[in-house]
């Protein structure tokens, strides 16, 4: 490994310890069900993730007992190269930077330290996109120190700025302060702040400090301004080919828009992004002919929140794509495709696409602010079955409104609807978000995954969770933390895509013979 690099960037790392939860006690599994199901399954007693089950049968091991080199070939959901690694690493090179980005930690610990034993004081940028606690970013920060405890740590990304912005710097610091992490960029779009405080430490500190920092010194920690950054989209060139991307196999991530129009009442992106900002056609173009360059890359995810809007939009890439060979998955709001629209997907190489239906209640989808119902979720699904595209469509379980009943229709919808995938998830209650302001008008009380209202509390969302998985029988279940990507990732290692179907119905089938035999979850019909 050459090292030619400016700094190391950390984008991603395994997120669940699935061997934890082997020390619980196997025959107490009605206390504990929750946790592990349908999210794991048991093998030989012991639960695995979904993608290990599959492991086990190609490679005869789990991804914990392989080595760093074998796991890089193997399933795991973040070996999938991180769209934040590209992103930053495409937008260092107009800055003058040269990363080397670690994709997934768990798997390059080995590379980590091959570089930090050429040279110990490169700054370790670490982004925490996908860490939802502290003690999260605390391991890789951890892992770092133990390699190489001179390195310079700048933490970023989606986590550390939705803590600070939810709970402030005094808490934000306390928690800096335990590992006495050097620096964080705690704003929304950080890209700029990050490469001005990389310019700020080249300079000695001879220029001024950027903006959206904690600066460690001494035992506490210099704010510096907040100051709000629009997104970069333009500055983001079509350059991917250019990149080095040791985790490339065959797909990569990009996105062409940045934030939402949408307004859902669960949601925290609308307050958080602020801004919603679309790239033209014309640019998709430019990066696709970028991507089309690169070998073997077979498949594209875009990471828009709202890729099918606006429509018209929508219709001109997907009349581009048409023009490459891509596969390509993406969101998409089921509620405004037609005939016509899913049609030329299909033509145009799309794979696969995840559906927020959250609900097929009327009265839910309009408290969740959802515009649309049940009717436009149900032509929409028909249209993606007779074109026969993948699709995962995902529900949220528990929002204030819920019954018995309207969990029901949503049994009914998957089923009568004949839904391909479907993923549950029980409602996640954030205090920056709409339903927060409505909370008197529902009895709302509580955050984050323990809450209660006048209908449900959490504890009996997450037990109809597990009632609605026993009640479904022919659509297939999948794990909602990694869903679409789930079946990009198998796409990606060359899976066919009736071996993945298989897959998961064998999955599923175990999960739902453990929960028969050894808890008090049943069918609701
Ligand atoms: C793709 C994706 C996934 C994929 C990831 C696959 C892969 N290998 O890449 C999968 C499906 C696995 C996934 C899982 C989860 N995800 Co997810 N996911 C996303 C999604 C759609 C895109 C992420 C992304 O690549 N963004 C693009 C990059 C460019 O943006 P970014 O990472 O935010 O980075 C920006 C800045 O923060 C900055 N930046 C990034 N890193 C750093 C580092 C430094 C030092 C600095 C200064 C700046 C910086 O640069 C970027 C440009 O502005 C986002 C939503 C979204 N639109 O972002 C959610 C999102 C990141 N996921 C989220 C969550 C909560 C999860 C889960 C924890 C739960 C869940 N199911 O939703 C799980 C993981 C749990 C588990 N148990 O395993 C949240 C994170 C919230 C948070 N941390 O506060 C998001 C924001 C969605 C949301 N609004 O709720 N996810
Ligand atoms: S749930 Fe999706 S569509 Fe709704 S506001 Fe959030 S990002 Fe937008």
């Amino acid at each position: 490994m050459k090292n030619d690099h400016d700094f190391i960037l950390i984008a991603q790392s395994n997120i669940v310890d699935y061997d934890s939860y082997n020390l619980l006690d196997p025959g107490r599994l009605d206390l504990y069900k929750s946790l592990v199901y349908p999210r794991m399954v048991r093998v030989d007693s012991n639960f695995v993730s979904h993608l290990d089950y599959i492991n086990l049968q190609v490679y005869g091991r789990t991804y914990s007992r392989s080595s760093y080199q074998q796991r890089r070939d193997m399933l795991n959901i973040w070996n999938i190269p991180s769209m934040s690694g590209l992103h930053l690493q495409n937008y260092a090179k107009s800055r003058g930077y040269n990363p080397y980005v670690i994709n997934n930690l768990d798997s390059e610990v080995d590379c980590l330290s091959e570089l930090l034993a050429n040279a110990p004081d490169l700054p370790i940028v670490i982004s925490t996109t996908f860490y939802l606690q502290w003690k999260e970013v605390f391991r890789i920060v951890g892992i770092v120190r133990n390699i190489s405890s001179n390195s310079k740590i700048i933490l970023g990304g989606a986590f550390v700025n939705s803590f600070f912005t939810e709970s402030g710097s005094k808490e934000t610091t306390r928690n800096l302060l335990k590992h006495r992490i050097d620096f964080c960029v705690h704003s929304f779009n950080s890209e700029s702040d990050l490469f001005d405080l990389l310019d700020w430490l080249q300079s000695e500190s001879s220029i001024s400090p950027p903006n959206n920092c904690l600066l460690l010194d001494g035992s506490s920690y210099i704010e510096t301004p907040i100051v709000w950054n629009s997104p970069l989209l333009a500055e983001i060139k079509p350059i991917w080919h250019e990149l080095d991307i040791p985790s490339l196999k065959s797909t990569l991530q990009i996105r062409s828009a940045s934030g939402c129009p949408f307004s859902c009442s669960f949601c925290s992106y609308p307050t958080t992004a602020k801004v919603w900002e679309t790239s033209s056609e014309e640019e998709v173009r430019l990066h696709l002919d970028s991507l089309a360059k690169i070998p073997n890359l077979k498949n594209i995810i875009f990471i828009d929140d709202t890729f099918n809007v606006p429509v018209n939009r929508f219709k001109s890439i997907v009349n581009i794509l048409k023009e490459y060979d891509f596969g390509w998955y993406s969101f998409l709001r089921v509620q405004f495709v037609d005939d016509d629209i899913v049609r030329a997907m299909k033509d145009s190489g799309c794979k696969g696409v995840y559906l927020g239906i959250e609900s097929s209640n009327d009265h839910i989808l309009s408290n969740m602010n959802k515009q649309a119902r049940r009717s436009d979720f149900a032509r929409g699904v028909a249209l993606l079955n007779k074109y026969d595209i993948d699709y995962v469509a995902a529900f949220v379980l528990g929002f204030p409104g819920e019954t018995l009943s309207t969990i029901h229709d949503n049994i009914t919808f998957i089923t009568e609807m004949n839904v391909k995938y479907y993923a549950l998830k029980e409602f996640y209650y954030m205090h920056n978000t709409k339903v927060h302001r409505d909370r008197n008008k529902y009895n709302l009380s509580g955050s984050g995954g323990r809450w209660k209202h006048a209908t449900m509390t959490y504890s009996e969302a997450t037990n109809l969770k597990l009632d609605m998985f026993m009640s479904i029988p022919n659509s297939i279940h999948l794990d909602p933390d990694t869903s679409l990507w789930h079946l990009a990732h198998l796409d990606d290692l060359g899976f066919r895509r009736d071996v993945v179907r298989d897959y998961q119905i064998e999955i599923n089938e175990l999960i739902r013979e453990d929960l028969l035999s050894n808890s008090s979850s049943r069918s609701l019909v």
